[in-house]
């Protein structure tokens, strides 16, 4: 059979990475090495956008796609092309959003949502197919059914692990060197943990393991690390640094088998000051930036977002990433109660700690999350405008008015990051000089983040008027931005 797997493309309104970063869907080459004996193919839509001519030129019997929130329209798009192209393909959706919200993908076009680990649950879904067996006994699935869902039996969120197979990285060949992570270039994803120990109120990342915490050998990562060419590695595990005993062996292997690579990785700051020794010996090896959620400058919003850490553990465990010469990219999180005051707090803090790389995002109930049903009849959005459900539009009400909240947050992008000056300065490891081609990448996408964020207290707006036309804003129905309000 032949099984085409397209990586959707960030739609119109998204704000935030789509203009800094594009990185491999490592997601899909997993999936694809769940499938055993079978045409595999990945269409990543980022990169080439001609579906129609793909499914034309492949003829597949299945197309499988997936994405986070903000893709579930195009999503839908994709199903509904694969099925006008041929109404016989098999169209399967994963994801992280599928695995927790998969009533959002209820549409007459898609014929199977797959809730957790794709690698396993593809391998299952297409064994049955092929055998022309029913997908209803495998645990674990959804079937659009009318407005609503039916379900097969429970399946699980854990994650084998130990049987994991390694990405197909050999289906992305072609697009490989056109991947990057802010200046990281080439760069490969990898990913060495499921699941998260910590239990923020506000991500969901923790919970689409059940709360557990599923970690690869250090063998594995170290087989996995010596097959990739490109120099950076970007550890996607929603935090890196979990277990001691694990970091010292994989560093020890990476040391004994003299692998020189660089090393991009997500922490919590909690653990950073428990064990600045083990950070120290992950800078010597490789360590260049670290990505950190720092959230907010104030204790009562850490713990309000049950966050595990305080302002003075944050300071330090950035104190002790600096000393150690790795970057530090930290997110936080704009409460929409913040006045002026508030956002200049956050400007000194961003000064203080000398962090160049940041994301300020507006607290975002996304469903999943523990706190989404405190927020569910306050938002200011329609649930179904899955495209600025990006953490970087307000979805909740703005105490401050919705443009100034906006122009608060692009002003401290310009003062902190948009300003070169600062960036020499601070004498970033992983930046290149500044007048570098990737240098002014970065730049020409922060200005598009800039512009995007100009206008994003319009976009609800857009989105709704383009309801109104056709029934939904998908990818068809974006309306002419002709309000100049
Ligand atoms: C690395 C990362 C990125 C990378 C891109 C990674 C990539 N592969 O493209 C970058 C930095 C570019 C990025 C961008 C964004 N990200 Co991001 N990202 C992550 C992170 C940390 C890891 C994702 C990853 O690579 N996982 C590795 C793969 C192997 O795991 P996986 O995605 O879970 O896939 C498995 C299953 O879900 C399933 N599966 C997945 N797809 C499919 C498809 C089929 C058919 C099947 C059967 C199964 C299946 O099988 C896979 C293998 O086990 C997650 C956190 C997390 N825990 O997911 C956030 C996360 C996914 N990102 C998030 C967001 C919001 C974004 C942005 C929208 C932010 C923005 N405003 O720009 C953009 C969107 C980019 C886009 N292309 O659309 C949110 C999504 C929330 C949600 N409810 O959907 C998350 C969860 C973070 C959070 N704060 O909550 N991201
Ligand atoms: S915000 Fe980070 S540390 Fe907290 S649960 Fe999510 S991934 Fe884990």
């Amino acid at each position: 059979m032949k099984i085409l797997l397209v990586r959707p493309n960030p739609p119109k309104y998204t704000i935030g990475l789509k203009h800094i970063m594009v990185c491999e869907p490592l997601e899909l080459e997993y999936v694809a090495a769940g499938i055993q004996g079978h045409n595999v193919e990945i269409l990543d839509m980022i990169l080439e956008k001609d579906l129609r001519g793909k499914l034309r030129s492949f003829q597949p019997d299945i197309v499988g796609t997936g994405s986070y929130i903000t893709g579930v329209n195009v999503v839908k798009d994709i199903c509904c092309e694969a099925k006008a192209f041929n109404p016989k393909v098999l169209t399967m959706v994963g994801g992280v959003h599928a695995t927790l919200a998969p009533g959002d993908f209820s549409d007459p076009h898609i014929d199977v949502i797959a809730m957790g680990e794709g690698a396993a649950l593809a391998g299952r879904i297409i064994a049955n197919y092929d055998r022309g067996q029913s997908l209803e006994t495998i645990p674990g699935l959804a079937f659009p059914d009318g407005p609503s869902l039916r379900f097969s039996p429970p399946g699980t969120l854990a994650v084998d692990v130990k049987n994991l197979p390694l990405p197909r990285r050999s289906l992305i060949e072609k697009y490989k060197n056109r991947y990057y992570y802010l200046f990281h270039q080439p760069v490969t994803l990898v990913k060495t943990i499921f699941g998260c120990p910590f239990t923020c109120n506000f991500c969901f990342c923790w919970r689409l393991t059940g709360g557990n915490v599923y970690l690869r050998s250090a063998e594995s990562v170290v087989e996995e690390i010596q097959q990739i060419e490109s120099r950076d590695i970007y550890f996607v595990d929603d935090t890196f640094f979990v277990d001691i005993n694990r970091l010292r062996k994989l560093r020890d292997l990476i040391r004994e088998r003299r692998i020189e690579k660089d090393y991009l990785a997500y922490a919590h700051t909690d653990f950073i000051v428990k064990h600045p020794g083990i950070i120290r010996d992950w800078a010597e090896i490789g360590l260049k930036a670290c990505i950190v959620g720092l959230e907010s400058p104030r204790d009562d919003e850490l713990l309000n977002y049950e966050k595990k850490a305080t302002v003075t553990l944050n300071t330090e465990a950035v104190e002790i990433l600096r000393k150690n010469k790795v970057d530090v990219y930290g997110s936080f999180i704009v409460d929409p109660g913040w006045t002026k005051k508030d956002f200049a707090r956050l400007g000194d803090y961003i000064e203080k700690t000398g962090i160049y790389y940041t994301v300020i995002q507006p607290l975002t109930p996304l469903p999943g999350t523990t706190i989404f049903s405190r927020f569910e009849n306050t938002l200011t959005v329609d649930r179904g405008d899955y495209e600025i459900w990006d953490m970087q539009h307000a979805l909740l009400p703005t105490r401050l008015p919705l443009k100034e909240f906006y122009r608060q947050i692009r002003k401290l992008y310009i003062r902190k990051i948009l300003d070169i000056g600062r960036a020499r300065r601070l004498q970033l490891r992983t930046a290149p000089p500044v007048w570098s081609k990737k240098y002014l990448r970065l730049v020409w996408g922060g200005v598009r983040v800039m512009l995007s964020l100009r206008k994003a207290h319009l976009h609800a707006k857009y989105l709704a008027s383009a309801r109104g036309r056709d029934g939904r804003a998908g990818l068809a129905g974006h309306p002419k931005e002709n309000d100049k309000r």
